[in-house]
């Protein structure tokens, strides 16, 4: 079947590398951009680009209407630190954005549709080291809070209209092409530019902090992976626990450091993003999706930090 397939929230940091891979594999004709915003050059000239607002129902639907998408990436979102600047704004844009999608998914009857879920739907009575897939789930930032939710609707769209909604519990992705956006996991991009740029990097949160991290490669490998699965294999329809590896800024400092042995880290003043970052697991087990579709990373601290240095130095 000839796909089309319409990303939302193209220009962000995982929709600038999604896009491409996805025009690479289906042909640019056929993988739609939208964003608020005005795109990149790359992917402005490279397919089709729609300027969308996910909240404006009326306009998703000319959208639905004029491509009638096979599949739908909705990555449009507030992540956690700048969620919590704007609680309703996140609450509005991260819950119904999902839930215009979702209708318009069953209305146009779109045979796919991707929704990333985040680590962030743990909180600070869930299980801190190797979280499992099922657990205690009490997330305190309004970034978590509506995460959760939104894969309850998932799921509840799954069971009632037959609606084929496939999730990942993104950990923090690390990525050289476009900028963060917004996250507590963010410090883990901006310490690789402030090395190269003047060899210190202060850090907002503590060295000791671990969490759960990916390389933008393996993160997209593993979406489009997951997309492409038999709907036999998908077994989870609230949203897989996903992950490649985990750290803390001491010891990405440490890996940074074989490469750029004058580079020093140094911390700021208590940041609001500590308390999100300690609310968050410190690993997770990803094994439901290891065993029901095959996730296996590639890309582990020293290799993550190699591509990293490498790129940006490009
Ligand atoms: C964030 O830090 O908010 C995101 C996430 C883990 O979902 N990177």
């Amino acid at each position: 079947m000839l796909e089309k397939i319409v990303v939302i929230g193209s220009n962000g940091q995982i929709g600038t590398e999604l896009v491409s891979e996805l025009r690479k594999v289906y042909g640019d004709g056929n993988v739609i951009a939208c964003d608020i915003r005005r795109p990149d050059y790359d992917i402005r000239n490279s397919g089709p680009f729609e300027f969308v607002n996910v909240l404006e129902k009326d306009i998703l639907r000319q959208l639905f209407q004029k491509y009638k998408p096979t599949q739908v990436y909705l990555l449009a979102a507030l992540l956690s630190a700048t969620g919590e600047q704007n609680p309703k704004l996140a609450w509005d844009l991260n819950m119904n954005g999902l839930l215009n999608v979702l209708d318009l998914g069953h209305e146009y009857k779109t045979s796919r549709i991707y929704w990333p879920s985040s680590i962030a739907v743990f909180g600070p009575n869930s299980p801190k080291d190797q979280t499992p897939q099922y657990c205690i789930m009490d997330p305190n930032t309004v970034y978590g809070i509506s995460k959760l939710a939104g894969e309850r609707w998932c799921e509840y769209y799954f069971h009632r209209y037959g609606l084929d909604i496939r999730s990942i519990r993104y950990p923090g992705l690390i990525s050289w092409k476009a900028a963060p956006g917004g996250g507590t996991t963010d410090y883990a991009i901006h310490i690789f530019h402030d090395a190269l740029k003047k060899s210190n990097y202060k850090c907002f949160l503590s060295a000791q902090t671990e969490l759960p991290m990916m390389y933008m490669d393996d993160a997209i490998r593993g979406t489009i992976e997951l997309m492409d699965a038999p709907a036999e294999k998908i077994k989870i329809r609230l949203s897989y626990n996903f992950t490649g590896m985990s750290f803390t800024p001491e010891s990405l400092a440490n890996e940074i450091k074989k490469h750029i042995p004058d580079f020093r880290l140094e911390f700021t003043e208590y940041d609001q993003r500590q308390a999100i970052a300690d609310s968050w697991p410190r690993s997770i087990n990803d094994s439901n999706a290891s065993s029901d579709w095959g996730w296996k990373p590639e890309f582990d601290l020293s290799k993550m930090t190699e591509y990293m240095l490498k790129n940006l130095r490009k």
